[in-house]
């Protein structure tokens, strides 16, 4: 049996999200080695989060002179393992073969880094898969030619196919060429991670996804591109049988929804948030959708059912408050704009913590804009969470924006800390001071919200 060893490697920023760094895409891509019959292990080079300063890369120098201000981002880090630690550690497990994880065009350059390590010390093949990987196959494998094979598209359609043509899937395993196996059937392999280092607060935590796939065609989007444009859903009994397995034995009580359109058929999740209400094996356990909810779909009774369902923080993706931007991008939309704020309302009447991330510095966006809306969230008592503009290959805009090459062909740009893309209504400059902006109305709100409830 061959032993596979795979990676969620590292990542350079000045950032990163700890409570997000579930990775998930990996357990998929375990399970599916382990129907196959592979042995696998993970090594989590995120998982305990490690963090070593570095000094600031030239390319970024034009944000030195804001480093200091209050609000900004202090130092650019390093964050997880070293490269030598990884190789060191891999040394010790001496696996058959290495897969990585590349979901990020940003962090591609630390991904080359390890691979090129790897490679330098080893002769074991190394594969490389995800988001990044199914966008730009063929650059990265111009650009690493060190890395054995680059595969595009989700790990349960793209890796039958490769072990079988490699001849690496034995006989037991059963599949014949260009199978795939139904995603909907498997579970990742949560119960690779140890659940103790997986914790949000006090309490355990996992990712999940009950969707795939998304038929809306937002510009800045790449995700079609991996889960396709149906949207596929999970049967309702076979999510619940995965929480309720995660409460059980590895004692999770916040299960976190990573979908990237969860609340698109608004049928499967009413069926859904009912019947996590009414399980007793579930019994206080917490639901979020971090990565953000559509409030096109959204409504009273259904407020009312995540209530019950046990969410309390909300994360809404509105993107902009200015109807006409939204549209522009082709961001799903409700017809009367009145309807966002008394969804607003009923949610804080409810008694939900609320955040409402808008991107900043969308073509089309002005900073007249963005203050106004930031204005009224505010007023309305929600957080603002603001994004500052990414390109992401193969979306809509990454294709059509005509930005410079040092922009467009530098991976390293395609990340929000980089406030690389500049528009006509809105330069770096102005992306810089509507981020500290915002991050400071955030503040003054809470603040005197505190004071209030104090006083
Ligand atoms: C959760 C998440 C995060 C987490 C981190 C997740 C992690 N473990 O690393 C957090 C919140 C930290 C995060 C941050 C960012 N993110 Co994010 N994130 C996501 C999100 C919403 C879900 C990821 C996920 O779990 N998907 C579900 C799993 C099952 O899917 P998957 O990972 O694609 O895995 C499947 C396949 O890709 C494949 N596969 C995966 N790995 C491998 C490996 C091999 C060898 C093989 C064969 C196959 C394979 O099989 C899997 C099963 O089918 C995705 C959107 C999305 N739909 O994926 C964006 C996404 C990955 N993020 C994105 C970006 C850009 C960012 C940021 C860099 C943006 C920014 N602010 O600059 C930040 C970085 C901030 C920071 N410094 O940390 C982009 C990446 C685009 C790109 N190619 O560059 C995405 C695609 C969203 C988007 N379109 O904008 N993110
Ligand atoms: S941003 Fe969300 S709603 Fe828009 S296309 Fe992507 S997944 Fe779909």
């Amino acid at each position: 049996m061959k032993r596979i060893l795979l990676i969620q490697p590292p990542l350079q920023d000045f950032y990163t999200t700890p409570i997000r760094l579930y990775p998930l895409g990996l357990l998929s891509v375990a399970s599916v080695l382990r129907t196959l019959g592979f042995e696998v292990e993970i090594l989590d080079c995120l998982n305990p989060l490690k963090r070593k300063f570095l000094p600031l890369p030239e390319k970024f120098s034009y944000l030195g002179p804001f480093l200091d201000q209050p609000y900004f981002f202090k130092r650019f880090q390093h964050f997880g393992l070293t490269v030598e630690q990884v190789v060191s550690r891999v040394g010790e497990l001496r696996p058959d073969l290495i897969a990585i994880n590349s979901s990020f065009a940003a962090y591609f350059s630390t991904v080359a880094e390890l691979v090129r390590a790897l490679k330098r010390k080893f002769n074991i093949p190394v594969l490389v898969g995800g988001n990044q990987a199914s966008c730009c196959r063929e650059e990265i494998k111009a650009r690493v030619p060190e890395i054995d094979r680059v595969l595009s598209g989700p790990a349960e359609s793209c890796l039958p196919s490769f072990l079988k043509k490699e001849g690496l899937l034995s006989v037991e395993g059963g599949l014949m060429e260009g199978q795939t196996l139904d995603w909907k059937k498997l579970r990742p392999a949560h119960e690779l991670l140890d659940p103790a280092l997986y914790r949000i607060g006090k309490k355990n935590y996992l990712s999940l996804q009950a969707s795939r796939g998304c038929p809306q065609n937002c510009s800045f989007c790449n995700v079609h591109l991996v889960f396709g444009r149906r949207t596929e859903y999970r049967p309702v009994s076979s999510v619940l049988e995965e929480m309720r397995w995660n409460y059980r034995c590895r004692g999770v009580r916040l299960f976190n929804f990573e979908d990237d359109n969860l609340a698109f058929d608004r049928n499967w999740l009413v069926e859904f948030l009912e019947a996590v209400a009414a399980d007793l094996e579930l019994e206080g356990s917490e639901l979020t959708f971090m990565n953000g909810l559509g409030y096109d779909n959204l409504d009273e009774e259904m407020l009312e059912l995540m209530k019950r369902a046990g969410v309390r923080k909300l994360d809404l993706s509105w993107v902009s408050g200015n109807p006409a931007v939204r549209h522009q991008h082709h961001r799903p939309q409700k017809k009367d704009e009145a309807e966002f704020f008394d969804l607003v309302r009923e949610a804080r009447r409810l008694g939900f913590f609320i955040t409402v991330y808008l991107i900043l510095g969308l073509p089309g966006q002005t900073r007249e804009e963005i203050v106004a809306t930031t204005e009224a969230l505010l007023e309305a008592g929600v957080l603002v969470g603001p994004s500052v503009f990414y390109l992401t290959p193969g979306s809509e805009l990454q294709r059509s924006l005509e930005l410079p090459p040092e922009i467009a062909g530098d991976w390293d740009m395609y990340r929000a800390t980089a406030f690389a893309v500049e528009t006509k209504e809105l330069k770096r400059r102005d992306l810089v001071e509507l981020f500290l902006y915002i991050r400071k109305r955030n503040l003054e709100r809470k603040t005197r919200a505190f004071r209030i409830s104090t006083s």
